[in-house]
């Protein structure tokens, strides 16, 4: 079977359509940051962090402009699939998806999630954002997030429970 070209033609002309006007709907304050300066502003929360950088400078932004994307962005419509489309998909797709549209880059944070119940606990991806002068975790399945304040267990709530998110690795 061939594929229908004008069909692929057509996709990338809304795509390319949808990302414009997102990026001009949105009213971004873009600020840079260097990655010694993200090390240095999350180390003091988590000592054992390890960190991934792929770039020298980043761009940043308000977390007011980061609540408007995560209410714009479309990743958490998407259905939960194991292994297909789990966490890492979830937080890759959100993380890719921004960058496409607005060139604005989050963190893809790797650690376990821990049940405050039974203790169980299970490797997660999400991402994470420095906005304002602060630290947040954002949970791309669910569309919530939490803001990290030092010393204190970060909870998120999932599908009916809150779950301890403890992070290991920050790729940036
Ligand atoms: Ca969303
Ligand atoms: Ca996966």
């Amino acid at each position: 079977m061939t594929p229908n070209k004008i069909a692929l033609k057509m996709s990338n002309i809304l795509e390319n359509s949808a990302r414009t006007m997102a990026r001009s709907a949105l009213d971004l304050n873009v600020d840079t940051r260097t990655s010694t300066q993200a090390r240095e502003f999350i180390e003091p929360f988590f000592p054992q962090a390890k960190f991934v950088f792929l770039d020298g400078t980043y761009k940043t932004i308000s977390w007011d402009n980061w609540k408007d994307i995560i209410e714009w962005d479309i990743t958490d419509l998407k259905k939960y699939k194991s292994e297909t489309f789990d966490c890492d998909d979830f937080a890759y797709s959100f993380k890719y998806s921004v960058l496409k549209t607005l060139e604005i880059p989050c963190f893809i944070v790797h650690g376990h999630c821990y049940d405050k119940e039974s203790n169980w606990k299970f490797g997660h991806f999400w991402n994470a954002m420095i906005a304002d002068g602060k630290l947040y975790f954002y949970e791309p399945i669910y569309d919530r997030w939490a803001e990290i304040i030092k010393g204190q267990k970060i909870f998120i709530k999932m599908a009916q429970e809150e779950m301890e998110y403890r992070p290991i690795t920050f790729e940036f």
